[in-house]
């Protein structure tokens, strides 16, 4: 078994180092890649608790609903191959996010409205408890985008497997101020207090500016686009995905994306196809004027706050009254890079473990948790309690196997003043910069310390996630890294390991900082400080795989840090009926 393995893992990096490649881009069809798929990878980098259908490419989480207590989950999915193309909205569902039975797709390109393509979109659930779904449909060659509706063929299906596309559709095609070939994926409707409906649709104007063109409707069926965009943005670039909805200030409660009153403020996020990234401002919107406000704090753009500042695109959320929470959904792409790889593997993308998301208290930015039912898969549990880490030390967490783990760790320590200085010539730098020049092995001050995930036994592969803390001014900055530069012993130019960052909103009055990874083979998603910084990285190690797999808690700093609390889980396998 154990040769096996390893034998299959040499024919790997063998096929892996001698292809040459061509990188992924976006809306990019790889025809001559449509089908062929080899058993060999098939299993090596698939996940286990990861939302991740049997077989083939997958994008945006669309269309999340609950209804009538049955969670729906559609996602953009290919049914020919493991590369982007041929899409469809695939559909599963689920009565606790995490086990989901699979159905057929939902809606796939059949009518003239939508011959070349089922794009993203969303659900709004109207008036007597009717779903409806809006999607961008692609009419021609040149990838022209108009927006089109679908209702369940029979509402009393538990399940809703069917759905209808009435022939008034198209509901909205672009006029001639809009590109339309960057006209797409429409927001859940909301309900103003005119008794109107407003959505919004992410497009491209001239000079890069990003916009959120609004439609109102009274009927949900004729629309009328508003005379200002909802919000728009100079150089940033194509807005996909755009997500707006309300948060509360009072609690970490959800709200409808209908909800009116006071103590709330509301977020807007796009989805940039440029840098491939998820953004987000949290604002006013101002319902007189139909036009969103971000904070002055909030940055409109590429450096702005992320809701993840690792692999996670195309993300939606979506009201969950079954339990009063808003939960984020996100795509997690496969980062080995070339689309051979994933035609090897047979599979591509993965979604990230959905989130419930809200407002942290100092309205500055929004907090995520992994959503409690995933804890019904945790198993066999260890823990270290108190213990201290001097500098240059590791200690192995031992008794799980850390391949399939959710981990909780808690660090304390006695003193900032070792932090080491923040360069001055880093403060135009992204977070991922800096970690890239500082990482995880350059000793400092306080940190880095952290976890160091998908680890071989000898270190010749490991995935970092964790914190430095620098000194600026009388502020001090947390940093959070999740590096994926040491995660492979696979080695080629082209290899996607990119050293993930963000940094922590967080005075540190307490002097401790939490960190939360879910690892799952191919991927390790981190959430810092409770949630307010979060990174995930997809990575394919070479040694580190399933039961030579090793997680370790470390410090680089000469500062000592004391692990308070370590708490990790085996996790059992998410069920996933075909
Ligand atoms: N993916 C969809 C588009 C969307 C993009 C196409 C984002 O609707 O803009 O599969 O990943």
């Amino acid at each position: 078994m154990e040769f096996l393995r390893k034998s299959s893992l040499c024919a790997f990096l063998f096929m892996l180092f001698f292809c040459s490649n061509e990188a992924n881009s976006s809306h990019e069809e790889f025809r001559r890649l449509q089908s062929s798929s080899s058993k060999l990878l098939k299993n090596l980098f698939r996940t286990e608790y990861h939302f991740q259908p049997p077989k083939h490419w997958i994008n945006d989480p669309t269309g999340l609903m609950n209804y009538n207590g049955i969670y729906h989950l559609f996602y953009q999915y290919n049914p020919k191959g493991a590369v982007w193309g041929n899409i469809v909205w695939a559909h599963s569902v689920s009565i606790d996010m995490i086990n989901w039975i699979n159905l057929e797709p939902a809606i796939y390109p059949s009518e003239v409205f939508d011959k070349y393509g089922t794009w993203s979109g969303s659900t709004t659930i109207l008036p007597g408890n009717k779903p409806v779904i809006l999607y961008t449909g692609i009419v021609d060659d040149n990838q022209t985008q108009v927006q089109n509706y679908a209702i369940p063929a029979n509402l009393s299906d538990p399940f809703l497997r069917k759905w209808i596309k009435p022939d008034n559709n198209p509901l909205i095609v672009a006029d001639e101020s809009i590109n339309k070939t960057k006209f797409r994926d429409p927001t859940t409707a909301w309900l103003g207090q005119d008794g109107r409906w407003r959505m919004v649709v992410g497009s491209l104007r001239k000079n890069e500016r990003g916009l959120a063109i609004m439609y109102r409707s009274k009927d949900f069926m004729k629309w009328t686009k508003a005379q200002h965009p909802l919000h728009s943005s100079a150089k940033t670039g194509n807005w996909e995905c755009v997500d707006f909805f309300p948060v509360s200030l009072e609690n970490t409660d959800g709200l409808d994306t209908s909800f009116k009153g006071e103590k709330i403020k509301h977020v807007l996020k796009v989805s940039l196809d440029v840098t491939r990234f998820d953004y987000y401002t949290i604002g006013t919107y101002d319902t007189k004027r139909d036009r969103y406000i971000p904070d002055d704090t909030m940055i409109d753009g590429w450096h702005g706050l992320r809701l993840d500042y690792g692999n996670f695109y195309a993300s939606r959320t979506f009201y969950d009254p079954m339990k009063n929470r808003r939960v984020l959904w996100g795509w997690t792409n496969e980062s080995d890079v070339f689309p051979e790889d994933s035609i090897k593997k047979g599979w591509s993308g993965i979604q990230a473990i959905p989130r419930k998301l809200w407002i942290d208290p100092s309205g500055k930015h929004l907090v995520q948790w992994p959503i409690e039912e995933l804890e019904m898969l945790r198993k066999e549990k260890v823990e270290l309690r108190n213990y201290e880490l001097n500098k240059g030390e590791n200690v192995e967490v031992q008794g799980i196997t850390p391949a399939q783990v959710d981990v909780e760790v808690t660090f304390s320590f006695s003193s900032l003043e070792n932090a080491e200085e923040f360069d001055p010539s880093w403060v135009d730098l992204y977070a991922q910069d800096v970690c890239a020049i500082r990482g995880s092995t350059v000793q400092g001050g306080l940190g880095p310390f952290g976890l160091l995930t998908l680890s071989s036994e000898n270190l010749e592969e490991y995935t970092p996630v964790f914190f430095r803390v620098f000194k600026t001014q009388d502020k001090y900055k947390v940093l959070m890294c999740s590096d994926a530069s040491r995660s492979s012993v696979r080695n080629h130019e082209k290899m996607y390991k990119p050293s993930f960052a963000g940094y922590v909103e967080t005075n540190l009055t307490d002097k401790r900082l939490s960190l939360r990874s879910l690892i799952d083979h191919s991927v390790v998603e981190s959430f810092g400080d409770g949630g307010k910084t979060c990174i995930t990285s997809r990575v394919y190690p070479a040694l580190a795989i399933y039961g030579d797999t090793h997680l370790f808690a470390f410090n680089n700093g000469t500062e000592t840090v004391k692990i308070e609390t370590l708490d990790a889980w085996n996790m059992a396998k998410s069920e996933k009926w075909i």
